[in-house]
């Protein structure tokens, strides 16, 4: 088998490579969920397919370091994990892909849901894999012809990516009509075609919208203000994109109060937020100054919220990804911290 002859240095090559590749996939997994402007978000989301199909062009040499490394006695150990590793990173994969090409879901789950699911596996699984077999960083690494094959990989990649975009082109697959942050559009202009969909482990409230005298306690300082829900439609207009990081999107029509507006008259300290929370205590923090953007939406599509959408208030936050636009808002609260003074993600 002349695959067996290949020297030492190139099975080395490969793995760090794979390496670099899974770190930046999983980097800027992550922060994907993070933007929602357009430019930045196609941007990361662009250099994520690169990595992530950027791998594939690596699977012949590493396909051979595996054939050597099995048939050496002193073989890997635990080959059981590093076929759970190869298995859950082929499911990464291929779920990635047919959720930018197709945009499906299976039984109501989105495929990117199972995507970061096995993506976080598979990270899991490559720490426990890289610590049993560590390649140590040398000086050869950096030598010329070393940065001129990482070149290569990542010209590769960056062309495989652009190949699979003008694919999806070229077949007018529904990817090629997703957002520049990858998500398929859903249920644009019809809220009751747009899905419900829950953070991780919040649910809709039985009673959510069912009472007209629902309040949305203000706090600011020591001051609380108590408003009537249904008080808070003042005609304010937004035609914002709900965008989620489960892979879909939809524009709308909202309608509410601006929250400057609510807030006008009261003592805003400078840099500071403010919290909106859920019956059910999912919660965001967000900067005071975005207040002019932001609005406490009643109506969507000239109708009011249904249960699953929020009713009877809702946060609308363009520019922002779904999981701020906090739904069943019972408290606005104005606090001196910063925004970033929480969890990065809501925690329920
Ligand atoms: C081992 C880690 C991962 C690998 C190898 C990987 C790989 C991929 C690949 C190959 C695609 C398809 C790209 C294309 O066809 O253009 C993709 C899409 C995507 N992945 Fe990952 N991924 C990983 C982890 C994650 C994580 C942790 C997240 C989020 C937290 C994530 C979010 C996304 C999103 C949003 C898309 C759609 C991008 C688009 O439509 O352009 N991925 N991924
Ligand atoms: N209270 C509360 N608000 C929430 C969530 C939640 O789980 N609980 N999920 C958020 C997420 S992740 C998204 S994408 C949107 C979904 O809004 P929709 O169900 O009206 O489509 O609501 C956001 N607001
Ligand atoms: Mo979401």
């Amino acid at each position: 088998m002349p695959a067996v002859h290949l020297p030492r240095r190139a099975g080395r090559r490969t793995n760090l490579g794979l390496l670099a590749l899974l770190l930046l996939a999983g980097g800027t997994g992550v922060l994907a969920f993070g933007v929602g402007t357009p430019l930045p978000a196609r941007l990361v989301a662009a250099a994520h397919g690169a990595a992530g199909l950027g791998l594939l062009l690596l699977v012949p040499w590493k396909a051979v370091v595996v054939r050597r490394s099995r048939s050496r006695p002193a073989g890997r150990r635990d080959p059981v994990a590093a076929w759970a590793l190869a298995v859950l990173l082929l499911l990464t994969l291929v779920t990635g892909v047919v959720h930018t090409a197709t945009g499906a879901t299976l039984g109501g789950v989105g495929l990117l849901q199972v995507h970061v699911a096995a993506g976080v596996g598979t990270g899991a699984l490559l720490v426990v894999h890289a610590v049993g077999s560590r390649q140590r960083p040398r000086p050869a690494d950096l030598s010329r012809r070393a940065l001129l094959r990482a070149g290569a990989l990542a010209a590769g990649s960056v062309a495989l990516w652009g190949a699979v975009e003008g694919g999806l082109r070229l077949a007018g697959a529904p990817g090629a009509r997703r957002l520049g942050t990858g998500s398929h559009e859903r249920g644009s202009g019809d809220p009751a075609a747009m899905p419900v969909t829950q953070w991780f482990t919040d649910t809709v409230p039985a009673d959510a919208g069912s009472d007209p005298d629902d309040t949305v306690e203000l706090v600011a300082g020591s001051r609380t203000t108590r408003l009537r829900a249904a008080d808070l439609d003042r005609g304010d207009r937004v035609t914002a994109v709900l965008d989620c990081t489960g892979g879909w999107y939809a524009e709308q029509q909202w309608r509410g109060v601006r929250l400057d507006r609510l807030l006008a008259g009261l003592d805003l300290p400078d840099g500071g937020s403010v919290d909106v929370v859920a019956v059910s205590g999912y919660r965001r923090r967000l900067p005071l100054r975005d207040a002019g953007s932001l609005l406490l939406a009643t109506h969507c599509a000239g109708r009011p919220l249904s249960a699953g959408h929020g009713a009877p208030v809702r946060l609308v936050a363009p520019g922002r990804r779904g999981y701020w636009w906090v739904k069943w808002v019972r408290r606005v609260e104005v606090v001196d911290a910063p925004w970033w003074a929480q969890p990065p993600v809501p925690l329920r």
